[in-house]
């Protein structure tokens, strides 16, 4: 049967508001949690990943998880270590030892963020498209702890039976804000269904994909992500005029402009607590 009841991690965040507004059009009914209260849901669970009381507690009953608390950006090694290593590793835990069947997993672009993009005029020729079994170069400890939330995933399929679908989001944003987001955007609408799809589809077993709407600057390969049942509607396009004439095109020679991650790979943004 298809999920109904759905524990959203990370629900105080961008993402998790965003998804919080649409994920429940498709008729899922969601619990959420986050380290942060949420303001107008005094029903959420406020709990950090490293409670592992409290994750059996919030994971108990539900048919599946979308799992994207934890920190979005790069910080030390410490502290990405205790809530993206350790913390999806408690909540894979608690799935487990609740028979959850299924979680999304919310892994980034970053996990693969030194893998060079095709140059030059878009739209880029299928053969030149980054593919999903690109060797994984990641460009921070927090891509690396997307790399290791791909292979727990992996893990627990193989060992476990517990589904996942591992989603390399792009950039997640109401509109996209630079030249190289317009070839990594993903529209809120088109996540939330791939989100949808990835909830739905049969016999994922562990299934990357990477996250995106159909851009005409697309730099990745959207076929597992379409083999969910995945139909992108959007496409940045539409911002590109505006953002080229304020940022100008890439340019071949600045390395942030030639890898997957951009500016991760030289100087990546920082969590700020
Ligand atoms: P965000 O930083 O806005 O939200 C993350 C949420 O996780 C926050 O509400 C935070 O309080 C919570 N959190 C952090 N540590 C926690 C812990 N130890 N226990 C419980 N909750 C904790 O990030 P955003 O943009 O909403 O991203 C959500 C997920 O998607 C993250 O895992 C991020 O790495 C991933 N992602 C997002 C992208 C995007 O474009 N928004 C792109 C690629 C990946
Ligand atoms: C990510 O993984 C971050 O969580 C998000 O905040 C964006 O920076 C995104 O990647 C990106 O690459 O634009």
């Amino acid at each position: 049967p298809a999920p109904r009841t759905v524990l959203l991690t990370g629900a105080a965040g961008g993402l998790g508001t965003l998804m919080r507004g649409l994920l429940p059009a498709y008729g899922y009914e969601l619990r959420l949690l986050d380290l942060l209260p949420i303001d107008g849901e005094p029903g959420a669970v406020t709990a950090d990943l490293g409670d592992k009381e409290a994750l059996r507690e919030a994971v108990r009953g539900v048919d599946a998880i979308i799992h994207l608390a934890g920190i979005s950006l790069e910080s030390t090694f410490e502290k990405i270590l205790k809530a993206n290593i350790e913390g999806t590793y408690n909540l894979y835990e608690a799935a487990r030892e609740e028979g959850v069947r299924r979680i999304v997993f919310a892994s980034s672009n970053h996990a693969v963020g030194f893998a060079p993009h095709p140059e030059g005029e878009a739209p880029h020729a299928p053969e030149t498209l980054i593919p999903i079994d690109t060797p994984r170069r990641p460009d921070t400890f927090y891509g690396l702890s997307k790399s290791f939330g791909e292979d727990l995933a992996q893990f627990y399929w193989d060992k476990h039976g517990l589904e996942t679908v591992s989603v390399r989001i792009g950039s997640c944003f109401m509109e996209p804000t630079s030249v190289r987001m317009l070839s990594v955007w993903m529209s809120p609408g088109d996540g939330a269904r791939l989100f949808h799809a990835a909830l739905t589809a049969e016999d994922v077993g562990h299934t990357v994909v990477y996250g995106s709407s159909a851009n005409t600057r697309l730099w990745w390969d959207l076929t597992t992500a379409r083999g969910l049942g995945y139909e992108p509607q959007d496409d940045s396009e539409q911002y590109a005029e505006k953002l080229i004439a304020e940022q100008g095109e890439l340019d071949p020679r600045n390395p942030d402009h030639t890898r997957l991650g951009g500016h991760f790979v030289t100087n990546p943004p920082v969590w700020p607590y």
